[in-house]
């Protein structure tokens, strides 16, 4: 029987990807805090070193490892590699992903499939990469990233709410599929995030005002503020937890009210 009051990480490891900088890096430093080991991984050496001094600014001890998560044979390496040099993977966030705000009737195929791939389809292959081990294990944690993108459309984001809207059903199917084994598999959907994913949307204009989705985000949310990465690390620890163990399949919204407010007058 676990201890559903237990928030506590101690003797986990967490592997965290995509977490160089950005939502990633939040989510990492608190689960760090409740006293995960953290492991991640990025693109390119450059990224995953810049990671690892700012992990270690940070005061943790992170593994990092270069592994692009839309290639199966990389992220399978990668996994067993984790597996022998630091351990198995109790808490699995798939955190990785990409936009591109591309009106439909304009963006190429291509650039569609790069985004479902990237958002949608690495989600897939690092959860398979994983769960066999947690099988092994008799526990394990998946937690997807997925946004407000998962129930609402907007101009220019087809592809992106097109994998995000997958990736809630995703998250939904790996819970159904693997509940019996006590795998958890659940999501948390950020609302607007100040990050470099989201810095065009609040980029100031030239004449130094502020940028028309930036103010409208601010008047559409309750908190009247854009959330900061690290607005998820709680929930992110609460998920990742012994504390969550009879959650399964559900999105956790941290959106600041967004969701719930008509908005206020301009
Ligand atoms: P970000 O600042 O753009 O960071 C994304 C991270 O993913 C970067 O470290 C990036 O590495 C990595 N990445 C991209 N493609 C990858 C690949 N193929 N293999 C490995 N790593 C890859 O984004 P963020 O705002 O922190 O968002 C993180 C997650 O939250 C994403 O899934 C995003 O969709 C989701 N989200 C963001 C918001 C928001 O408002 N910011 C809201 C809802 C959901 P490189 O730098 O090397 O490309
Ligand atoms: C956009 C934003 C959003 C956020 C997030 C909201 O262009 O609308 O990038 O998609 O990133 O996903 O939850």
């Amino acid at each position: 029987m676990s201890n559903t009051q237990n928030f506590c990480l101690e003797g986990k490891i967490a592997l965290i990807t995509g977490a160089s900088y950005g939502i990633g890096f939040a989510i990492a430093k608190a689960m760090s805090t409740a006293g995960a080991k953290i492991v991640f991984n990025d693109i390119k050496q450059e990224f995953v070193d810049k990671g690892l001094a700012a992990y270690k600014e940070a005061g943790i001890d992170a593994k990092g490892y270069v592994c692009d998560v839309t290639d199966e044979d990389a992220v399978n390496a990668m996994v067993a590699t984790i597996e022998k040099e630091v351990g198995n993977i109790d808490i699995l966030v798939n955190n990785a992903g990409i936009i591109k705000r591309i009106p439909m009737i304009e963006m190429k195929a291509s650039e569609f499939r790069q985004v479902i791939d990237v958002d949608l389809n690495a989600p897939f292959i690092v959860s398979k990469a994983v769960i066999p081990t947690m099988i092994k294990m008799g526990h394990g944690k998946i937690i997807n990233i997925c946004s407000m993108m998962s129930e609402f459309g907007r101009e220019t984001v087809s592809a992106y709410a097109s994998a995000k809207g997958g990736l809630k059903m995703l998250t939904r199917n790996i819970a159904s599929e693997y509940g019996a084994y006590n795998i958890q598999c659940n999501g948390i959907g950020p609302g607007y995030i100040a990050t470099p994913q989201t810095a065009p949307l609040r980029e100031r204009q030239p004449d130094g005002s502020r940028h028309p989705f930036d103010s409208f985000i601010v008047a559409k949310t309750p908190a009247g503020r854009w959330g900061d990465p690290a607005d998820l690390g709680g929930p992110a620890v609460f998920l990742a937890s012994e504390a969550s163990d009879f959650v399964n399949g559900q999105i956790l919204y941290v959106d600041g009210g967004i969701q719930a407010y008509i908005g206020k007058q301009p």
